[in-house]
């Protein structure tokens, strides 16, 4: 952890105020280093108070992302958020993850952008990502899965953002095969999976997540408007970027830590319970390939089985579903 993380760290857990001793005593550096670095943090929105009474006091915190601030909220994880980077502005999260990658950074790195300008979603389709209005990130995974079993990670991170999505506003998610969260009918986030892969094993995987947090109506572009929605909006009030993010990445981090340990099945429980498209008729497009049929359930690695109309069980692994009346 960086010093601004650790200092941050321990204005939460003080909330009735720390002092300038005891916090140069815990970092190991001096009473003036510590002040130094409280005007840092007072600079990019962090309201401290100091008082020869309490110390230091954490009054509120700004809504813009810093990768400290996450770090100290996070605390320790297993694997994901171990490295957070914050970006003001990149062309997509998943961009720079993948040359992360390729400079052969350990799985777990985190990167966020406040805004992107080349965000995207599949097929090349573009993905709306203004400026703090949401959150755009990617994490760095490198499972040791056969390129198979990939589809598990876009399942389990759909589990690990509506579970946290949750806890934070109460809202309950649907979700949408592969990649798709839901609120009232509304898409409120998508993932992004992308791989890297020889024949048998996944060399890296990346997944890009895009959750519209605190749009109002009237921020989506006109394209939008019908089939997009934000937190804000069904909640009915602003909510916490950055709390929000930390829940997601401990949810992830979890969850990861059950693939891993071969409890797959049970997350696969709990997304099945939680997903809208099973047990619906539905059209799946795979390229120029099209098919009607019924999804039925996920199997073991998290593929799509849906009965077709001349009675097939085919296993859906990519594509899009449209879900029929
Ligand atoms: P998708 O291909 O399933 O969805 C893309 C479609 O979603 C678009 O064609 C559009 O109709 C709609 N859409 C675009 N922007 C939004 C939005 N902000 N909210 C709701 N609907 C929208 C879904 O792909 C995967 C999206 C992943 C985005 C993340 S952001 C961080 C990372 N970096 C990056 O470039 N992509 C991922």
């Amino acid at each position: 952890m960086t010093t601004d993380a650790k200092i941050l760290s321990a204005l939460r857990a003080n909330p009735d105020g720390v002092s300038g001793a005891q916090l140069a005593d815990q970092l190991a550096i001096s009473r003036a280093a510590i002040w130094a670095r409280m005007d840092e943090l007072r600079k990019v929105g962090y309201d401290i108070e100091a008082s020869p009474h309490f110390g230091y006091k954490l009054v509120s915190s700004p809504d813009a992302l810093h990768a400290d601030d996450l770090l100290a909220r996070l605390g320790k994880t297993k694997v994901i958020g171990r490295d957070i980077q914050v970006f003001e502005q990149t062309t997509s999260t998943n961009d720079v993850v993948e040359k992360l990658a390729r400079d052969g950074v350990r799985e777990g790195a985190v990167v966020f952008a406040e805004s992107q300008t080349k965000g995207r979603g599949r097929l090349g389709r573009k993905w709306s990502s203004p400026t703090r209005k949401g959150l755009w990130f990617s994490v760095l995974l490198r499972p040791g899965l056969p390129p198979q079993e990939a589809t598990q990670l876009t399942v389990i991170s759909a589990t690990a953002l509506r579970r946290a999505i949750k806890s934070v506003t109460g809202l309950s998610a649907e979700i949408k095969w592969p990649n798709d969260l839901l609120l009232g009918g509304k898409k409120v986030a998508g993932i992004l999976t992308e791989m890297s892969a020889e024949v048998d094993c996944v060399r890296h995987i990346i997944i890009g997540i895009g959750l519209d947090v605190n749009q109002d109506a009237d921020e989506f572009p006109p394209e939008l408007h019908r089939i997009a929605t934000s937190l804000k909006i069904e909640a009915g009030e602003e909510i916490s970027r950055a709390e929000l993010a930390t829940e997601i990445l401990r949810e992830l981090d979890t969850e990861y830590a059950h693939i891993g340990a071969g409890n797959f099945p049970e997350v696969a429980d709990e997304w099945e319970a939680a997903c809208v498209t099973i047990g619906r008729n539905v059209t799946v497009h795979i390229g120029d390939r099209k098919l009607r049929g019924r999804a039925e359930s996920l199997d073991d690695d998290g593929a799509l089985l849906v009965r077709t109309e001349h009675g097939h069980l085919e296993r859906i692994t990519g594509g899009d579903v449209i879900l029929e009346k």
